[in-house]
């Protein structure tokens, strides 16, 4: 019996069709799981997309320029004969959707896309990648090649269509940098801040035998480790990122909680005080719109939506849920939503639309500890909120020290759109609100 599989693209997020830029394997090729086959490209956005089952190429099913959904057959591969798992016929919408990127693919013969500079941190961090704020216009293969060789692609001009960087276009770029470098000092600037001198010019990771030390066990990084970890270092390495730290006295509003949890208990319902936060952090947003934008090339995106993403720890890594409309919701209904996302997080069902358009992020650690934190932004937002565990403080009223219950409030921002002093402002204004919630309905 034949064990020839056809090979579907998967969900592809929010995307309805988009168009094949690039075949990335011939027919009689012989795949391995997770090999990339076709590039594909919305018009924001340019994404691999990898077969899950390994074994020979019979047939391409898609040419150059066609324009591919979720369920278009890529190609058919006759699996290898032992050990691998024939897939089943066209995946259901039901288990396409199960193949969202926070979760392992449901089934095999519809793979994840595997996005190559994913615009969110976490979070976002499973979106589709979108090319903007300067970045250049090519293919997750040929930004592989470019990373490979250490090349900024923003300083590689582009000769495909509509600009698009070529592999030849970096091979190109290298052998003029090269070329200017062998020249010496009658090198262009352009020229000769090519392969090393462009970017972070670094001594290579240490490689290092651990045996040697002691007994040591390989783990492999999880799915969603390697996709945030590296979406965690562009923005760490991208973003000028300063942290504002204050502290906003919650004695009232703690109190207020407890009293509405005593008398929720029967409902189930529970107040958190993320939903406190996120409403805050929506007024704090409207009063200071600079931090709900974002950079595209020399303009602000300036937004007038409210989407509030938050981190949640999940077994296999971070993710950032986003709850969208944020100020058009209340309390019970953010406390209700943000517990359903965190739990379909930490389940790995969250889809990637629930991961995307955030326009600023909370990473609450209260219910865990620390006392102040550097989060790392979630690009392409400007700016998150990360939360410490509140402690009692003695605080002189003028005639005794008061006991008040503080919650650390730590500020991360870029640099580039938000200054010091407008950071110190967002945060105290916070901090105000969270002391006085009534407040917000001014
Ligand atoms: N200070 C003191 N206690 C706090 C607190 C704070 N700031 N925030 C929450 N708590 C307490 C709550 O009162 C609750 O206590 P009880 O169980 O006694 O009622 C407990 O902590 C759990 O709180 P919660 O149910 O409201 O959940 P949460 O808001 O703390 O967390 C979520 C929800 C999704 C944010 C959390 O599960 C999570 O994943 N946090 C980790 C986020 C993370 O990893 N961030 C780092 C990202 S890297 O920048």
């Amino acid at each position: 019996m034949s064990n020839v599989t056809a090979i579907q693209v998967p969900d592809i997020g929010d995307f309805d069709t988009v168009e094949v830029i690039e075949i990335l394997i011939k027919v009689g090729d012989t795949v391995k799981a997770e090999q990339s086959l076709i590039t594909v490209e919305s018009d924001k956005a340019s994404m691999e997309i990898p077969t899950s089952i390994g074994g020979v190429v019979k047939s391409i099913d898609v040419k150059v320029g066609d324009k591919v959904k979720q369920g278009s057959v890529m190609m058919h591969v006759e699996a290898a004969a032992a050990g691998a798992a024939a897939a089943p016929a066209p995946a259901s919408a039901a288990t396409a959707a199960a193949a969202a990127p926070a979760v392992a693919p449901a089934a095999p013969a519809v793979p994840s896309p595997a996005p190559v500079a994913a615009s969110a941190p976490a979070a976002g961090k499973l979106e589709m990648p979108v090319s903007t704020g300067g970045m250049a216009h090519a293919s997750p293969s040929v930004r592989k090649f470019a990373r490979e060789l250490g090349v900024d692609l923003n300083l590689v001009t582009g000769s495909g269509n509509k600009q698009r960087i070529l592999q030849e276009d970096v091979q190109n770029f290298v052998k003029q940098a090269l070329a200017g470098a062998a020249g010496g000092s009658g090198a262009s600037s352009g020229a000769s801040s090519g392969a090393s001198m462009g970017g972070l010019d670094l001594l290579p990771w240490p490689k290092i035998d651990f045996t040697k030390f002691g007994e040591v066990t390989p783990k492999p990084l999880s799915r969603i480790k390697k996709i945030s970890g590296a979406n965690l270092h562009r923005n760490w390495v991208m973003i000028p990122h300063v942290t504002n730290n204050d502290e906003a006295n919650i004695t009232e509003l703690e109190a207020l909680r407890v009293t509405l949890n005593k008398e929720n208990e029967k409902s189930g319902v529970k107040v958190t005080m993320l939903a406190f936060l996120i409403k805050a952090c929506v007024a704090a947003l409207k009063k200071f719109p600079e931090f709900n934008a974002s950079i595209d090339g020399d303009q602000l995106i300036m937004k007038q939506y409210f989407h509030i993403g938050f981190a949640a720890d999940t077994p296999n890594g971070l993710v950032v849920p986003v709850i969208r409309d944020a100020d058009k919701k209340g309390i019970i209904e953010l406390a209700n939503e943000s517990s359903e996302l965190a739990k379909k997080a930490r389940d790995g069902k969250l889809s990637p639309g629930e991961m995307q358009g955030g326009c600023f992020s909370i990473s609450s650690l209260g219910g865990i500890g620390g006392t102040h934190f550097t989060p790392i932004i979630n690009a392409p937002e400007l700016a998150i909120l990360g939360v410490s565990r509140s402690y009692m403080k003695p605080v002189w009223d003028g005639q005794a020290f008061v006991p008040q219950l503080t919650l650390p409030l730590s500020l991360s921002y870029d640099h580039r759109v938000i200054d010091g002093a407008a950071a110190a402002r967002f945060n105290a204004y916070l901090g105000s609100l969270l002391a006085d919630f009534r407040r917000i309905a001014l």
